[in-house]
């Protein structure tokens, strides 16, 4: 790459064997089914997440949404946690496209939501409420910092939703962070949902895509909902081909990021004017704050790490911000940052 782009995983460019996969694969018109990349893709996907079927979609946000829309139809409830991306961060598809209602909770430090407050917001079943119909979980918790969440919250959560025959989707954009941090199949953690999507264009570093995966049944008309919304796509092995790649080369490596992420925190935490909770770091990203006592803004401290050492970091309108890790970083780039840091808040 380019630069040294802390910003986030999306921003990691494909690798030079997805470049040469691409540029080999073979290719078919995937909306009629002839695609035998796209299609291999979907059954490798299928299999790592443990489930029936699956369904290669441009985004994690299409993902998301191609389920709820194919769960759920208007007026049905969706339980979800308020930080959630795909509540907060997917343009309110759900509402928007789906007409669905969603009834946000908070979540903790971990991005759980309270298991009770999730019990107490399914509705009664009267004519004033809409109907109870999903739960919505993501793991690793954007949020919070990619925090991986054990599967035994899940189980918890797949208990309420059978008592009341409610559907979970799971949002893993980057499940396999999670499963590689807390040294789990992914599976471990997907048997307690019935739908879930994943990334392959974050940490695993394909040029874009995702992968919806559940039952066959499911998986068929979410076929439908991916045409709704524009999302069938014609000689997508080319783009299949690099998901490929994601899936045999680049999950076990993810250790190698969140190893650089925990490097990371553990450095900035020693400069005075960076507050970094270096114990909650499990996978490849974390938030941290510039203390009210820096002696910069943190818009003067993102530009002078640009500046002075083609550091790419992203900031909001509060003093928090975040640092993701990639393929493309490695331990050198993360020693730049702490040394480029100290001498701009010294
Ligand atoms: N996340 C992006 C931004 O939108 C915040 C990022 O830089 O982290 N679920 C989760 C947990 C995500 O973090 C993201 C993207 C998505 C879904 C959506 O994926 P895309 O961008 O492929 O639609």
């Amino acid at each position: 790459m380019d630069r040294i782009d802390f910003r986030s995983d999306t921003v990691s460019w494909p690798t030079p064997a997805m470049r040469d996969a691409m540029a080999k694969a073979p290719v078919g018109d995937d909306v009629y089914g002839e695609d035998p990349t796209v299609n291999r893709l979907e059954a490798m996907a299928a299999e790592m997440m443990g489930k029936e079927a699956g369904l290669f979609v441009a985004s994690g946000t299409m993902g998301n949404l191609t389920a709820i829309l194919a769960h759920g139809r208007r007026g049905d409830g969706v339980i979800v946690g308020n930080d959630s991306h795909t509540f907060r961060s997917e343009a309110g598809g759900m509402a928007v496209l789906g007409g669905m209602v969603p009834n946000p909770l908070p979540t903790d430090i971990y991005g759980r939501m309270d298991l009770t407050a999730v019990q107490n917001a399914i509705y009664p079943d009267d004519p004033h409420y809409p109907n109870n119909r999903l739960i919505l979980v993501e793991n690793s918790y954007g949020a919070k910092g990619g925090y991986p969440i054990e599967p035994d919250y899940f189980q918890q959560i797949r208990a309420i939703a059978n008592r009341h025959g409610l559907i979970v989707h799971m949002d893993g954009a980057r499940i396999f962070n999670a499963a590689v941090s807390l040294n789990l199949d992914p599976r471990e953690i997907t048997q307690h949902v019935d739908s879930i999507t994943f990334c392959l264009s974050k940490g695993l570093c394909a040029p874009m895509g995702s992968v919806l995966c559940g039952s066959a049944e499911f998986i068929a008309q979410a076929r439908r909902a991916r045409k709704l919304v524009g999302g069938g796509m014609r000689q997508a092995g080319i783009l299949a081909a690099a998901g490929i790649v994601s899936l045999t080369e680049m999950v076990e490596r993810l250790a190698d990021d969140h190893a650089h992420a925990k490097m990371l925190a553990e450095g900035l935490v020693q400069i005075p004017g960076l507050v970094v909770q270096p114990e909650l770091v499990k996978t490849n990203m974390f938030f941290f704050e510039l203390a009210e006592s820096a002696p910069v803004t943190p818009a003067e401290f993102v530009q002078r790490l640009r500046d002075e050492a083609n550091i790419w970091l992203s900031h909001g309108y509060s003093r928090r911000l975040r640092a993701v890790t990639h393929y493309w970083i490695q331990a050198a780039d993360v020693a730049l940052f702490i040394k480029t840091a100290r001498a701009i808040l010294q």
